[in-house]
């Protein structure tokens, strides 16, 4: 059968600034957390590997864009550094950044591919955590200044624009769950942090209509939450969860609003953030045009058979507990769910729910422990991974076809890259890297995105049984 998308459909992948880029302390870079982590906890990472090179996008640019062009590139989700464009996250701009990110812009828009701009992508300027992150609202009106110097610098060009990848990570990593800096284990903290990043996309957003015309978003990651069965309680495990890992977010972003119950169930922990009327009406003004969609694995859940021991910090977690299916199917590397129809679930989720706004996915991936180890000459036959784009385009273009607004599919990600505390384990890239000598090779999945995008669709083979 052959799957065709939509005319005009943007198909390439997305990259994040610290795990690409290189060149941490060069080009007047200021430190970011991830440099600053590195340098104080290096055994938290990988085989005690730090983003300081990564894969030297930044030496590597003119190279690495003819890649592109070559890999199925028409779009393409680089983001900017905060730091290497304010070293002190605010204050004079770094004229060496804005060298480095026109030639970036310029270059891509040379080779035919559209960009996607981000803004954040986990990298807060350690300065700007000294003074607490976006615990702080002074640092949410840096942000907004350094979104508003970005949109003035590269707007003429760049039209289509994100505010923030995954504004959850996080929130998850940095102040509840102990896997990002400044490594807190705090609800409070991580709810402020969590509205003051939602209250610094609006108040970026309003900035970018004041003086452009081009679409602003914000990339999420989506987890549709499964109940066990249909027990009422597992039903209301799941209603919460889904609450927390995704209305949270996805609610103010697009319809300015934030869910019922969620207030409830804050105050009633004692962690409502510290907002105001003010702030909320900029919220409900300043929605996205579009959304970007990250999807990796849906997020199964029951009822909790414990009472949660109320003396430890509150977590989304006192109201239900992850479930594990028996005979789901694995990525053992990351350990995440493969589910290819929660894609499906999400096309519909937005169509019904969220007034069928413009939306694309802008991560899908798989990460694969090792992967050079099945390199013949440097080439990776990486067939298991086109099996896994294939399978989720597959649901997706369902979805397109029910009628959901899905503009686009970016990949997770264009070349093997720096995977936070994972380092180079895992790797996901359209292009393989070879650690030691820097080269680049594509791999078959790059050859096979670039037939998919010249013909905008492909020839798909697997027959669906029924409870796949
Ligand atoms: C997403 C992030 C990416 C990327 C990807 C893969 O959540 O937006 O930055 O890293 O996940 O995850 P990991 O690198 O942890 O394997």
């Amino acid at each position: 059968m052959k799957l065709e998308f939509p005319k005009g459909f943007y198909w390439g992948s997305a990259a994040s600034a610290t795990q690409t880029e290189g060149a941490a302390n060069e080009g007047g870079k200021g430190k970011n957390i991830w440099d600053h982590w590195y340098e104080i906890e290096p055994r938290r990472f990988y085989d005690e590997v730090g983003p300081g090179k990564a894969s030297e996008f930044y030496h590597h640019l003119e190279n690495d864009l003819k890649l592109l062009n070559q890999t199925g590139h028409n779009s393409f989700r680089p983001s900017i550094s905060w730091s290497r464009m304010f070293p002190k996250g605010y204050g004079e701009v770094n004229q060496d950044a804005i060298k480095f990110y026109n030639k970036l812009i310029d270059g891509m828009i040379a080779e035919g591919v559209e960009p996607f701009i981000n803004l954040y992508h986990f990298d807060m300027p350690f300065e700007m955590q000294k003074i607490g992150g976006f615990e702080n609202k002074e640092v949410v009106n840096h942000f907004v200044k350094y979104a508003e110097t970005c949109f003035d610098l590269f707007g003429d060009r760049v039209k289509r624009w994100f505010t923030f990848n995954e504004p959850i990570v996080p929130v998850h990593g940095g102040y509840l769950y102990d896997f990002h800096y400044p490594n807190k284990v705090d609800p409070k903290a991580a709810f402020q942090v969590a509205y003051n990043t939602i209250l610094a996309s609006a108040k970026a957003i309003a900035a970018y209509k004041k003086s452009q015309d081009g679409k602003i978003g914000i990339v999420l990651n989506l987890t549709p939450s499964y109940p066990r069965s249909q027990h009422p309680s597992d039903l209301e495990a799941a209603r919460i969860s889904d609450l927390f890992s995704n209305r949270a977010f996805l609610d103010p972003s697009v319809k300015g609003t934030f869910p019922e119950g969620l207030k409830v169930i804050l105050e009633r922990h004692s962690v409502l953030p510290d907002y105001s009327i003010e702030e909320l009406e900029i919220i409900k003004k300043n929605k996205v045009d579009y959304l970007g969609v990250n999807y990796y694995h849906p997020h199964r859940v029951c009822a909790r058979t414990t009472v949660p021991n109320l003396e430890s910090p509150f977590m989304p977690e006192f109201y239900y507990e992850n479930y594990e299916m028996p005979g789901r199917r694995m990525n053992i590397y990351k350990n995440w769910e493969i589910y290819e129809q929660g894609l499906y679930d999400i096309a519909l989720n937005i169509r019904d729910n969220y007034g069928n706004i413009e939306w694309m996915v802008s991560e899908n991936g798989m990460g694969v422990k090792d992967e050079r180890r099945f390199a013949k000459e440097e080439y990776i036959e990486d067939d298991y991974r086109i099996e896994f784009y294939e399978d989720h385009l597959y649901w997706l273009h369902k979805g397109i076809q029910a009628g959901s607004n899905c503009i686009g599919y970016h990949v997770w990600t264009f070349i093997d890259n720096w995977s936070w505390m994972n380092a180079y384990r895992n790797r996901y890239g359209l292009v393989s890297l070879n650690l030691k000598t820097g080269t680049r090779t594509i791999k078959k999945s790059g050859y096979w995105l670039n037939e998919v995008k010249t013909n905008n669709g492909f020839e798909y083979k697997r027959e669906w049984k029924l409870g796949e």
